[in-house]
């Protein structure tokens, strides 16, 4: 795994713990849906639905795969960075990717504006400086809105721990 998957790995894990306590737990998935989907209050119900279901799957394969000790929550040491781990979580981060995705395009157009994307990256718990970065090195269009296709695929690159140099590396953090 290259440097810069290690660290989206652990970014993944802070993101994941919504709630703060420092273990990742069923409340933490609870919380990221009620956000997400409280962004997304106009898309459509089947849309919801699928990115709620999308992020149970997430909790339910990650606890049953990293919940070591069986005390119900992922501590830092258990995730350790397996939640890149392909063949663990790809079906996962991809069901994901396409749930998260398709809740920015309301009118299901294809496309997604820059506004959207920002408010359901803040929902998910990304600062706004790498959210408006990452936008930019998708290539919005001359009317600023990027596909629900490119955005899911950069989704998948980011759970990809083979690929570098990603426009996902800019919700790293950026060297001073
Ligand atoms: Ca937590
Ligand atoms: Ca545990």
């Amino acid at each position: 795994m290259g440097h810069e998957a290690d660290q989206r790995a652990a970014l993944v894990f802070t993101l994941f713990d919504a709630n703060g306590n420092g273990v990742l737990d069923p409340d933490d998935f609870k919380l990221m849906t009620e956000r997400v989907l409280e962004v997304a209050a106009d898309s459509p119900a089947a849309d919801r639905q699928a990115l709620a279901d999308s992020l149970d799957d997430y909790w339910r394969v990650l606890s049953e795969t990293l919940d070591t000790n069986g005390d119900g929550v992922i501590s830092p040491e258990e995730f350790n960075g397996f939640v890149l781990n392909p063949k663990l979580f790809g079906a996962t981060a991809s069901q994901f990717a396409d749930a998260l995705a398709a809740l920015g395009d309301p009118d299901g157009d294809g496309l997604i504006g820059r506004g959207r994307f920002l408010a359901l990256m803040t929902a998910i718990g990304f600062r706004p400086a790498n959210s408006e970065a990452l936008f930019d090195a998708f290539g919005p269009d001359a009317e600023d809105r990027i596909t629900v296709a490119v955005w899911a695929q950069g989704i998948r690159d980011y759970y990809s721990p083979e690929k570098s140099g990603i426009p996902g590396d800019r919700l790293l953090p950026q060297p001073a």
